[in-house]
């Protein structure tokens, strides 16, 4: 077999040429198509990496999830940072804005067998939906936190509901977004990624039953799995998340 990336952008090219064959595009709309592209090499920087993103980086993850056993997986997204401080049992919020959201669950093998010194990394909006880490006045050990997990592989964590969000829609991603008649919006998240030696790295997602996205998700990224219905501890929403890691 000739190598992959002959086989695979071939594959891309012919299906293109598919669609623009089927839908009788002129040299008009061509000449369009080939000036709205232009406008990413004058976009700032993220706009690409978005714009594939929104389109793409769900099939990935369910592709993925054809060869895997464990947890489902969900897009990284553009905003997860190596860099996010240790934490114990709570992530840092801002002025105890917003509503209190736990975060708990375990983190095991297949067989549910805990995976002891396991990396928990979570991060999500704040309650403005914003992310931190991403300008100077806000400081990255805010919403967003490394876990390391226990002996019991247990873990419980306390923080704020992050809000639906809007991806940044101001540039080519957005007019994109626009040409198919879609809105910016995604539901409320949050991210997680589970590193440990002999493991698969998972990267995923929890989504909230009733948000008013969760149908039209902007990345199309929302899969039923995924989406739980919080229960009530205290004076806090409870999110119940498992993480189950495939071997290596
Ligand atoms: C996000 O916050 C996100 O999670 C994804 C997948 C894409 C854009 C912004
Ligand atoms: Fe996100």
């Amino acid at each position: 077999m000739s190598n992959r990336s002959e086989v695979v952008i071939r594959d891309l090219v012919k299906s293109v040429r598919e669609v623009l064959r089927h839908h009788d595009v002129t040299f008009e709309e061509y000449r369009a198509a080939v000036g709205f592209l232009m406008k990413y090499a004058k976009a700032p920087e993220f706009e690409i990496p978005l714009t594939c993103d929104m389109l793409f980086n769900a099939t990935v993850a369910d592709i993925e999830m054809t060869h895997r056993k464990g947890s489902v997986s969900n897009l990284e997204g553009p905003y997860f940072l190596e860099s996010a401080p240790t934490i114990t049992d709570r992530i840092k919020t801002r002025d105890e804005q917003g509503e209190a959201l736990i975060i708990e669950g375990r983190v095991t093998d297949l067989s549910g067998k805990p995976v002891e010194g396991a990396q928990l990394y979570i991060w999500h909006a704040d309650p403005q939906g914003y992310y931190s880490g991403y300008s100077d006045d806000y400081p990255v050990d805010l919403y967003r936190g490394k876990k390391i997990i226990g002996p019991t592989g247990e873990f419980s964590v306390r923080t704020t509901m992050p809000a639906p969000y809007t991806i940044p829609h101001d540039g080519p991603s957005g007019e994109l977004l626009g040409f198919m008649g879609r809105h910016p919006w995604r539901p409320a998240h949050v991210h997680f990624k589970v590193r440990a030696p002999g493991f698969i790295e998972l990267t995923t997602q929890a989504y909230f039953a009733g948000d008013k996205w969760l149908d039209s998700d902007s990345v199309e990224g929302v899969r039923s799995p995924l989406v739980h219905a919080p229960g009530i501890r205290g004076d806090a929403k409870l999110l119940k998340k498992d993480f189950v890691l495939d071997p290596a």
